[in-house]
């Protein structure tokens, strides 16, 4: 606390709009450098700190959680997913954890659409044989894709982001199907198929795109066996978390041609991705990017900052307080 301001902590360099307003209403301890901190360096940057606001990546577990100042209150998540923060944990300690839901629901499902599309139509191979100026001009049979109008598409998590995903392809006429933990209003189904099993739902995939948080059960959810259910052909799309995917089974089934491609945004254990998808010509890959637009970030960051606001300079619930 400093000139009655509460302190908080930003873990990462976030968009200077955001950084103006938190720093006009907080006592603000920025990280400029944008250094990634480790859980001992996080706790020692916490020092004196009210609160805390994170991203994605920061490792909020429960033994940098229990080592925290006892004079954090709150964590704040510049991100939707919190997978990252042991929310019992902080329960635990009193801590409140807060997220930024409904903000990145489009730019996400843009990225989704992208990796749908880039998977299909080979944008990779595409892009590679003209910068690297293999390109000899048009031939009939030339990078030859997946056509993607009237194929259907089965969403994992018909949550915020699948139903814009959903919106999105019925652009492009495909037939939803989705599975979910409950089945949608038909107001927000639109006439998608639900499959109460999720595994009841891959044989009917051309395209299986990855909507669901990253959760124990959701871990490696893509294995072998379920690839091995998808048609032959099948496109999978991930822009939710890399762990929702087995790396090694996912590989395997590019190499062998089970599956034709992969539009992927978000890897496991990333920045480090699996090394096999470096020599995959059938992977699309993108560096996690399903909510970079400036608009986005900057809405995140606000949602995070008012949510800090309500907590820490008004006393009340913050409205996007995450639930154990
Ligand atoms: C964010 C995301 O950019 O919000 C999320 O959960 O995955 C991303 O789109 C990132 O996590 C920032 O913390």
């Amino acid at each position: 606390m400093a000139n009655g301001k509460p302190r908080v902590l930003a873990t990462r360099l976030f968009p200077p709009d955001v950084e103006a307003r938190l720093s006009a209403n907080f006592d603000a301890v920025l990280n400029p450098q944008d250094r990634i901190y480790d859980g001992p360096a996080l706790v020692k940057a916490a020092a004196g700190c009210d609160a805390i606001m994170c991203a994605a990546g920061d490792g909020l577990n429960g033994e940098t959680i229990a080592a925290l100042p006892a004079s954090i209150r709150m964590i704040a998540t510049f991100s939707v997913g919190y997978e990252h923060i042991d929310v019992a944990a902080a329960a635990k300690r009193g801590i409140a954890v807060a997220n930024t839901p409904d903000v990145l629901t489009d730019a996400t499902a843009d990225i989704a659409m992208l990796c749908l599309l880039g998977a299909a139509r080979r944008a990779h191979e595409g892009a590679t044989m003209l910068r690297t100026h293999h390109w000899i001009g048009w031939s009939p049979t030339q990078l030859m894709g997946t056509h993607v109008t009237g194929k259907r598409l089965g969403i994992l998590g018909m949550g915020r982001i699948g139903q814009a995903m959903a919106d999105r392809a019925r652009a492009f006429r495909m037939q939803i199907h989705y599975s979910n933990r409950s089945k949608l209003a038909p107001d927000l189904e639109k006439g998608a198929i639900f499959h109460a099993d999720p595994d009841d739902m891959l044989p009917h995939c051309d395209f299986l795109s990855i909507n669901a948080p990253m959760t124990p059960q959701t871990r490696k959810w893509v294995n072998a066996e379920r690839i091995a259910r998808l048609p032959k052909g099948a496109i999978v799309v991930n822009t939710a978390r890399g762990g929702v995917v087995d790396d090694d089974a996912l590989i395997a089934a590019l190499k062998s041609g089970h599956l034709a491609s992969a539009g992927l945004d978000v890897f496991d254990g990333e920045p480090k991705l699996h090394q096999g998808y470096y020599d995959l010509t059938n992977a699309f890959l993108l560096p996690h990017m399903g909510s970079a637009t400036v608009e986005t970030r900057n809405a995140m960051g606000f949602k995070a900052l008012d949510n800090l606001e309500a907590f820490l300079l008004r006393k009340q619930a913050p409205p996007d307080l995450v639930k154990v």
